[in-house]
């Protein structure tokens, strides 16, 4: 018998697409958004229509906004984009922390593609590298795994 492969492809014309994105760090947080949505539309081909962005204020307040969005059934994929930069207080451990953790309990707990494109960085330019410069964008990244995971978990459902 052949193995049989399961693999995304990442063109996804029909798929609803919901993103998240935080106020704070904004500077940041719209160039992932804009990394994002230049994915989204371009390599995915998905209609402005069927995408939603939906700003909050900052990370911790991105999984309760997924969990509502998954609850939802709107939408094939979520993509939650952030900026945690540490400060010298020991909120960054718990901010990063909390948004994480939220994130992949929602994601379980709902059975709804979620990819994580929240930065946790120790500097300013670190961010700045990972938002569109040196180090690519992480929001581009984030919605490529949206569509390829959008690919492959349609075809794992119908196994
Ligand atoms: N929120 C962020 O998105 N990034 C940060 O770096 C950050 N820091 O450092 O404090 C941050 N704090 C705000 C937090 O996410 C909540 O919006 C706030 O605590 C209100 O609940």
């Amino acid at each position: 018998m052949a193995v049989k492969f399961i693999e995304g492809i990442k063109p996804c014309a029909d798929a609803k697409v919901g993103i998240v994105v935080t106020r704070f760090n904004s500077f940041i947080c719209e160039r992932l958004l804009e990394g994002a949505l230049d994915t989204l539309k371009r390599e995915g081909q998905v209609a402005d229509e069927n995408i939603t962005v939906v700003r909050v204020p900052g990370a911790i307040e991105i999984p309760v906004t997924l969990e509502a969005m998954a609850k939802s059934k709107k939408f094939d994929a979520l993509v939650a984009l952030g900026c945690v930069i540490r400060g010298a207080t020991y909120h960054f451990e718990v901010v990063a922390n909390e948004c994480a953790k939220g994130i992949t309990q929602v994601t379980l707990q709902s059975e709804t593609i979620i990819t994580n494109g929240v930065l946790t960085t120790n500097t300013i330019d670190e961010a700045v590298q990972r938002a569109g410069s040196k180090a690519g964008n992480k929001g581009s990244e984030a919605a490529s795994a949206a569509l390829e995971m959008i690919n492959v978990m349609r075809q794992v459902r119908a196994l």
